[in-house]
């Protein structure tokens, strides 16, 4: 007997989720960090503390995107920024945290989004992510030494946002994230371990920040990530997994940046995507029917720019910022 695919179903009338609900989404994300007493998400914001700095990096950039951000505070947003600055010159996630790479890239987008990059203490980010590249090239999260191609992509981000290329080894973290490339083109944590969509985004990344998207075998790649449509039209992050929103976006803009983005079926994924909207409350779950949060609301808007949808503003594939910010920042990739 044939075994049984890994999918979902999207029901044949979406009703108001034919559309993407845009007000909707953009007052979910606007009321997201109202943390008084008893309001909606207070519980879902209290517990996500550990990741507060990306959190607001995918509320804000959304927000961006949906031609919004005016409607988030900014005055509160660069103080909270301030408060994460670490003595090692790196941000963590919140207040009183360790410093990561990761939360660290995300101070920067944000202050990119607000034109704010004079906020922060560049010299210091700059020597924090330098004393974080290894020998091989690879680079640490943080001070307690975990390497993965994520941090790679992390640390080529902020030192192309904030114009300092020349302060890390750029050929030798290029040359890791290939030693991450496996026979079926895809990429994985570190050399040697499973591709997995999320790492391809991070690798093909980290190689259009190098300048190096030659070394990608574009059509091996082009046809794995192909591979994670399912007849549902929504994309999983390796074979015989669910499809989940956010690797519409890991999947799409690594298509992207390898120019392979016409291989997939762009009408079932967009259906696929717009199921996944709460039409009561906004926002996007990583499944349809799921519970919404802002990481899949701001996946599931970037990759419907990606696919062409012109109500939303377009979106990079690299940094998944707004273009315009990186026009305005004078950052010049694909
Ligand atoms: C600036 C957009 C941006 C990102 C920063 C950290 C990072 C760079 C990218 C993360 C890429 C990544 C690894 C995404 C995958 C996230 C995810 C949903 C992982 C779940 O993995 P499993 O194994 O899920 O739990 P599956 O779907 O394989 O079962």
């Amino acid at each position: 007997m044939a075994k049984a695919i890994n999918d979902v179903s999207v029901p044949e009338d979406l009703g108001l989720r034919e559309k993407l609900l845009l007000e909707k989404h953009a007052d979910y994300l606007a009321t997201y960090g109202n943390t008084e007493e008893g309001s909606e998400h207070a519980y879902e914001y209290c517990v996500t503390e550990y990741l507060r700095m990306s959190g607001v990096y995918w509320g804000l950039t959304c927000m961006s995107l949906l031609g919004q951000l005016d409607r988030m505070n900014r005055v509160e947003v660069v103080s909270f920024i301030r408060k994460c600055r670490c003595d090692n010159g790196g941000y963590s996630a919140s207040p009183g945290h360790d410093s990561h790479l990761l939360y660290t890239l995300s101070a920067i987008q944000i202050c990119c989004l607000y034109d704010a990059v004079t906020e922060l203490d560049v010299d210091g980010i700059v020597e924090y992510v330098a004393a974080l590249q290894r020998e091989d090239g690879s680079f640490s999260g943080d001070q307690w030494g975990e390497v993965d191609s994520r941090f790679s992509f992390c640390a080529l981000a902020c030192v192309t946002l904030l114009h300092r290329q020349d302060a890390i080894d750029v050929r030798s973290a290029a040359d890791f994230v290939v030693r991450c490339m496996n026979f079926d083109g895809g990429f994985g944590v570190v050399p040697g371990s499973e591709s997995h969509s999320g790492q391809v985004f991070c690798c093909v990344g980290a190689l259009a920040l190098a300048n190096q998207l030659d070394s990608i075998d574009a059509d091996t790649l082009g046809w794995w990530l192909c591979e994670r449509q399912l007849p549902s039209g929504g994309l999983n992050g390796r074979p015989e997994k669910l499809p989940d929103v956010c690797y519409s976006w890991w999947v799409l803009s690594s298509l992207a940046m390898i120019k392979r983005l016409h291989w997939i079926d762009k009408d079932k994924l967009r259906r696929y995507i717009l199921a996944c909207q709460d039409d009561e409350t906004g926002g996007f779950a990583d499944r349809p029917g799921n519970i919404v949060d802002p990481f899949h609301t701001l996946f599931g808007v970037a990759s419907l720019s990606l696919l062409g949808d012109t109500s939303v503003e377009k979106v990079n594939p690299v940094l998944c910022m707004p273009q315009s910010v990186l026009d305005r920042a004078n950052v010049y990739l694909l």
